[in-house]
């Protein structure tokens, strides 16, 4: 056997999914390229691509349970580790029941098979409504806003990059940070395209970012007011009589009061709250209605504010109101190779607030609560205090409001914690138990999030490098689903799995407008048995799905053995018009004004008189070198000048004696830290900016190189109190900041 192998795989690391060639000599990989053949990527990849092969040889990942004994971390069976769990789980428990059980679920969920089927049932394991994520410091307000108008939160037009002739990007920025909610491998690349179409780039950003040097035109908004801007862009739509719904008016519901609802918002009102002259604002209003094609696309610094869900509105709202929804161009509805095929009619809608938060009384979204109010769950006594933490892939105590401080005291005084993770982090160093799953290369890839989200149609399906040295993740989560549900630390997990896929058949099958409608469970479980559980999940997905062979229906159609012989991925073309399709409103329309929206429109108006902030405002920003707060371990990607430091306008810094390189001390309402200032233009005057991710090098926490170059938390200084209420999402950008000169 020869001792050399090419393996091709999609990078899970950020929503871009790119291809890569790994190369791999006797067990190690020793190169990693972007893989030119990729129908999706075609050769691109960023620094972070060419790592997977360091974090998965890293000597701080962990190969074995840990368990904490006298406070510190030590390497155990995985029987021991699970027997643990049992019993940990069953004190708290007997002495706080389930309400006491809670579960916070971080961003790799989202890049991993096991993620996509096996959270779901360990939350029901644990009968617990206190679920909280990442997604309450991201992209909620995205799910509600379009929940509300097309029916479902997973129900997300993308901007049509490689066909527009304008974009609008506000609160972006892909040439760091590779898009999101837009999965497109080499923004950059897509960008430039525009341009050399003869289209038009204008990127809204406090921060001249390099995506913003490489658009047409920058506007310098002042932080949490893009919701401002965009309603006053439909306003000047409105009052000049540009809006036209196109092809898609057959399918909105609203049209007409959504016009009367931006009558307050004049541009000459939101120049004075976004800094963005008026003439400006009523020609981007103009240039954007008279595009041939035109997307607004919002992303973190305009959906992490107090009116976070009504920017997202608003960016769909001007696109759909000069006819842009749903056509090539404009915004649309991709159809993933796993997705259902679509049906008409009308739909259940959207629902929140079926329950509510024991302490703020906040109502839940998606199934979760507000991770802001995670700590104070755990702090405040009383019934349905949480007293028992899971973790899944997670940093809170890194990623989430006032996070360094108050959740790493609350973390610290739980009855008992269980963490899966790779490593000993800020967070699962407070956990009695941590289970380590494999690393990348050692697990099969399928992006079954981010397909549904992609500019293209493409199926990628990637197998995994090296073998596992111990249990798959799916494996793992369904052992703690066996625990959480009392069957024990010796349940065996296969039959877990066989449950669950048959569930999930026997639902196919049962269902009149499946491609296996009324056949036979058990014919269908043989077809795709022989791979790991996760697998055969999405093989029953994609063969039921809207390309699927239908398990022998039409052999023409997908499987995941098709795609398994297409190392380099099966594009399914441009995304076609969806509508009315996608939708599942209940009037089986789009609501281009929904109820929670008008609702909140009147605290949006109210905030038209507040006059803007007299201090400085901190803002957040990522390094195309980073992976939020977990690859700060990875030697080459580190290397070099410190990149956790205060970006400060050369006028603020003379105005406060501030000196480049010098530490200075930043201080909010809620927390202060010390870190060094860069003094830069790149950056508007009034606003600072700091990135989030690290403060690193915390006692029992376990990675060497990021300890090095610790940095320091921004969460200290981000509030857990301000929200944008309809999504119950942290206000991470436009945090009222003192800074001083320190030492
Ligand atoms: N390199 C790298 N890539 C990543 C990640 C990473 O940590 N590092 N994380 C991944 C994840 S989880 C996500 S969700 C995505 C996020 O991807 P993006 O949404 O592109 O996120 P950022 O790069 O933070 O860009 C946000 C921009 O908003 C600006 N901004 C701040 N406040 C405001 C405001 O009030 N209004 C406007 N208009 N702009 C504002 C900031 O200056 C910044 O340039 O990136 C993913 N990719
Ligand atoms: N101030 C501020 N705060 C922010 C942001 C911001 O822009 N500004 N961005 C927010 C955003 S967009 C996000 S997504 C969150 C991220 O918040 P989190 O998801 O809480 O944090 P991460 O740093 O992504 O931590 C991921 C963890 O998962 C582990 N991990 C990696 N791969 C796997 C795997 O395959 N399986 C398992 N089980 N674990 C794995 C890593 O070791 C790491 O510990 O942070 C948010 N916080
Ligand atoms: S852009 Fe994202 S998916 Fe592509 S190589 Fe970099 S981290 Fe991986
Ligand atoms: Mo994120």
């Amino acid at each position: 056997m020869s001792q050399t192998s090419t393996h091709y795989r999609t990078c899970p690391l950020c929503e871009a999914t790119c291809g890569l060639e790994i190369s791999v000599e006797k067990g190690r990989v020793t190169k990693t390229r972007g893989d030119k053949q990729d129908v999706f990527s075609a050769g691109f990849i960023c620094p972070k691509g060419t790592t997977l092969g360091a974090l998965h040889e890293d000597p701080d990942r962990l190969r074995q349970p840990h368990v904490r004994k006298n406070g510190t971390h030590v390497a155990v069976s995985w029987q021991e580790a699970f027997v643990h769990i049992e019993q940990g789980l069953a004190r708290v428990r007997e002495a706080d029941g389930d309400d006491a059980l809670a579960i916070y679920l971080g961003n790799p969920n989202v890049h991993n098979l096991a993620g996509a089927f096996y959270v779901g049932p360990l939350i029901r394991a644990l009968r617990t409504r206190s679920v909280y994520s990442a997604s309450t410091v991201d992209q909620m307000p995205r799910h509600v806003s379009c929940g509300h108008m097309y029916g479902s939160g997973g129900t997300i037009p993308v901007p049509d990059l490689d066909r527009t002739d304008y974009l609008l990007m506000l609160g972006a920025n892909p040439y760091e940070s590779n898009g999101s909610l837009a999965t497109a491998p080499d923004w950059p690349g897509r960008m430039s395209r525009i341009q050399e179409r003869g289209g038009k780039i204008v990127v809204v950003d406090p921060r001249r970012t390099r995506t913003a040097k490489a658009a047409d035109e920058h506007l310098t908004i002042l932080p949490g007011t893009d919701a401002h801007l965009l309603l006053s862009i439909a306003n000047v739509i409105v009052e000049e009589d540009l809006s036209d719904a196109g092809a898609a008016a057959l399918h909105i519901e609203g049209f007409e009061l959504a016009l009367a609802a931006v009558k307050a918002f004049t541009p000459e009102l939101a120049a004075a709250r976004t800094g963005i002259p008026a003439q400006d604002i009523v020609r981007i209003a103009r240039e954007f209605a008279a595009a041939p094609s035109a997307a607004a696309y919002g992303r973190m610094g305009a959906h992490t504010t107090r009116f976070g869900t009504l920017a997202s509105w608003a960016a769909d709202l001007i696109t759909i109101l000069t006819g842009n929804l749903d056509r090539a161009g404009g915004i649309m509805f991709p159809l993933a190779a796993h997705a259902r095929p679509r049906r008409t009619g009308p739909g259940k809608g959207f629902k929140v607030g079926r329950w509510s938060s024991r302490v703020r009384e906040l109502p839940e979204v998606q199934g979760e609560f507000p991770v802001s109010t995670l700590a104070e769950e755990i702090e405040i006594e009383g019934p349905g205090r949480i007293r028992a933490l899971f973790t899944v892939g997670g940093n809170p105590a890194i990623s989430i409001p006032n996070g360094g401080g108050r959740l790493d005291e609350a973390l610290a005084g739980l009855d008992f914690m269980v963490s899966v993770d790779p490593y000993l982090n800020e967070t699962t160093r407070h956990a009695d138990v941590v289970l380590p799953p494999p690393s990348a290369l050692e697990r099969s890839h399928f992006d079954v999030s981010f397909t549904g989200i992609a500019i293209r149609n493409v199926a990628n399906y990637s197998a995994a490098v090296f073998p596992a040295a111990g249990p798959s993740e799916a494996d793992i989560l369904a052992k703690l689903s066996l625990i959480a549900s009392g069957q024990g630390a010796d349940a065996k997990t296969e039959d877990m799995h066989q449950l669950l896929l048959r569930g999930l058949v026997q639902s196919e099958v049962g269902k009149a407008h499946s491609r296996i409608a009324g056949r036979d469970v058990d014919e269908i479980l043989a077809g795709c048995a022989g791979r790991p559980p996760e697998e055969q999940f999405l093989d029953v997905l994609i063969r039921t799905g809207s390309y699927g062979d239908g398990f022998g229906a039409d052999p023409r159609g997908l499987s995941l053995a098709k795609l398994e012989a297409s190392p380099h991925g099966i594009d399914l073309g441009a995304i076609e018009p969806g509508l009315p399709g996608v939708l599942s409103t209940p009037s089986g329309k789009v609501e281009l004004l929904p109820e929670a929206i008008a609702a909140d429109l009147g605290r949006l108006e109210a905030d038209l008189e507040a006059s803007p902030e007299d201090g400085l405002q901190l803002i957040g920003r990522r390094t195309v070198r980073s992976c939020n707060s977990w690859m700060h371990n990875v030697e080459v990607l580190v290397r070099g000048r410190d990149r956790c430091t205060l970006h400060v306008h050369p006028d603020d810094a003379a105005r406060l004696g501030v000196r480049d390189g010098a530490p200075v001390r930043v201080a909010s309402r809620v927390g202060a830290l010390e870190v060094p200032a860069e003094v830069t233009d790149e950056i508007r005057p009034g606003v600072v900016s700091l990135p989030h991710g690290y403060g690193h090098g915390l006692p029992g926490a376990r990675a060497d190189v990021a300890a090095r170059q610790p940095g320091v938390n921004s969460n200290l200084l981000t509030d857990s109190e301000p929200m944008d209420p309809l999504s119950g999402n942290a206000v991470l950008n436009g945090i009222p900041v003192e800074v001083t000169a320190a030492g």
